[in-house]
């Protein structure tokens, strides 16, 4: 069964309320797509395990392939509000697609904001069309929380670098066209400050891919480890100054984690407007599950946790484009409210459905699966804790 905003257009979750008209009618272009697109094959693709390249290509030709960059090199210009009620409406479709389109924007950003022109030139108006996919590479086997501490390392010869070393879970891996790869110069300190950037291109000699990872959920899109054995990358590829790729790293996931936050949202918003419809017709007791004040109460209690989490989303993205200084702590909480209070929100909703819920015919239980890990990646969420009192007992 399709979905529509119409459905819900008087009440007080529709992810409109409040919206200026130029954001309502991204919202709904971003809608439409996701309705059309996406959420008629959202199980399909969950068990194919492959991105779905076409539908990328036209979410390019939508604009959505390089939302918040420039219109220098084909981005689309728009704000961090824009792109998180366009990620919220196409988590709807399908959360672990939305997901990787968000990692892809951020990448394209990254490139956008700290690259040299020329390799902008070359790449960003193919990244912005999903004729080139991007792919964040920070994590490692033995760095993921501690993210300062990666050992990938880069050593300079002449016009290369020779990388050497591997990160993990990486998401697109093996699809995406172009990595941007956080790693050390050889002797360089420890610590962030001895960090740079390198994009790194597929099919370069000595970068090689590890096994497809067999996950819960973000099943649409493949997560392998990369491995560099002597591989030279040219010193043209660099996306800004030495020493200075843990702080484009973080500025990137400031964006990633208010986008990852809105995919969230949106998986919680379907899963309560389905809970809605089963409660008005399921009956139990001689009376519609709706009857039940426990059920009226509970649905009441998610639709306030959904919606504190939009406040907060929405509210993140906005101070992100104002450029605020609290900036990091608001996008860190909006992570960690939103992410936590949808996951009740979709795992609640799949309680109303009793026993059906847990069934695969149901897309519950696959906003559930692919939820659960935006509590984890992006940093965790005691990372997102530990950014917020930081914030608070160190300013
Ligand atoms: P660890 O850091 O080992 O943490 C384990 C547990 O200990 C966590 O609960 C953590 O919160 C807790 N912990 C750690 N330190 C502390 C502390 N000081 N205080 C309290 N608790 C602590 N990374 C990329 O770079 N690019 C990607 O594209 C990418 N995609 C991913 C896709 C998937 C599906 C997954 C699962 C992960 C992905 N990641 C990616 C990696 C992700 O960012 C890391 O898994 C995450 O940052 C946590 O690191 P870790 O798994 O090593 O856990
Ligand atoms: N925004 C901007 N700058 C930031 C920042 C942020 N969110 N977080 C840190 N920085 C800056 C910080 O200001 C400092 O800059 P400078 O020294 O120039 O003043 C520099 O980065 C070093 O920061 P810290 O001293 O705070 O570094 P520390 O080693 O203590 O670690 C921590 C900070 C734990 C917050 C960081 O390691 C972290 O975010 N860990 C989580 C890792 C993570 O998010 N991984 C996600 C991988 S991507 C993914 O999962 C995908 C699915 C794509």
């Amino acid at each position: 069964k399709g979905f529509s905003l119409r459905n819900s257009s008087s009440y007080c979750m529709r992810p409109s309320v409040g919206l200026e008209r130029d954001v309502e009618d991204v919202l709904e272009a971003a809608h439409q797509f996701a309705k059309k697109e996406m959420y008629p094959k959202m199980a399909e693709w969950d068990k194919q395990g492959e991105l779905p390249m076409d539908v990328l290509k036209k979410a390019g030709e939508m604009g959505f392939g390089a939302i918040y960059c420039s219109g220098d090199h084909g981005g689309s210009g728009l704000s961090r509000l824009h792109a998180s009620v366009i990620f919220e409406q196409l988590s709807m479709g399908c959360v672990s697609t939305a997901a990787y389109i968000s990692i892809h924007n951020m990448c394209a950003w990254m490139l956008d904001t700290y690259g040299p022109d020329k390799l902008k030139e070359d790449l960003l108006p193919d990244m912005a069309l999903f004729n080139k996919l991007g792919s964040y590479c920070l994590t490692e086997p033995d760095a993921g929380s501690d993210a300062a501490s990666i050992r990938t390392t880069a050593t300079k010869k002449g016009d290369y670098y020779v990388v050497n070393g591997s990160k993990a879970f990486i998401s697109g891996a093996g699809t995406s066209d172009n990595y941007f790869v956080m790693m050390r110069q050889d002797g360089a300190a420890p610590g962030a400050k001895g960090i740079f950037c390198l994009m790194i291109e597929n099919g370069t000699e000595g970068f090689s891919f590890g096994k497809k990872e067999d996950k819960l959920g973000w099943n649409s899109q493949p997560t392998r480890i990369l491995t560099f054995e002597d591989c030279k990358v040219p010193i043209t590829n660099q996306i800004g100054k030495d020493g200075f790729g843990f702080n484009i790293a973080m500025a990137g996931l400031n964006g990633g984690r208010v986008n990852i936050a809105s995919c969230s949202l949106g998986a919680a918003q379907r899963s309560l407007d389905l809970a809605i419809e089963h409660l008005k017709c399921r009956k139990q007791f001689g009376k519609t599950l709706s009857d039940f004040q426990y059920n009226q109460f509970k649905l009441a209690e998610l639709a306030t946790k959904l919606y504190t989490s939009r406040l907060i989303v929405r509210n993140a993205a906005e101070q992100l484009d104002n450029d605020l200084p609290e900036k990091v702590a608001l996008c860190a909480m909006a992570k960690l409210h939103a992410t936590d209070n949808c996951f009740d929100v979709v795992n609640g909703a799949l309680q109303m459905f009793g026993g059906y819920g847990f069934l695969k015919d149901y897309p519950i239980q696959q906003y559930l699966r692919d939820i659960r890990v935006h509590q984890i990646l992006e940093g965790t969420n005691e990372m997102m804790r530990l950014l917020i009192s930081r914030d608070l007992l160190t300013k």
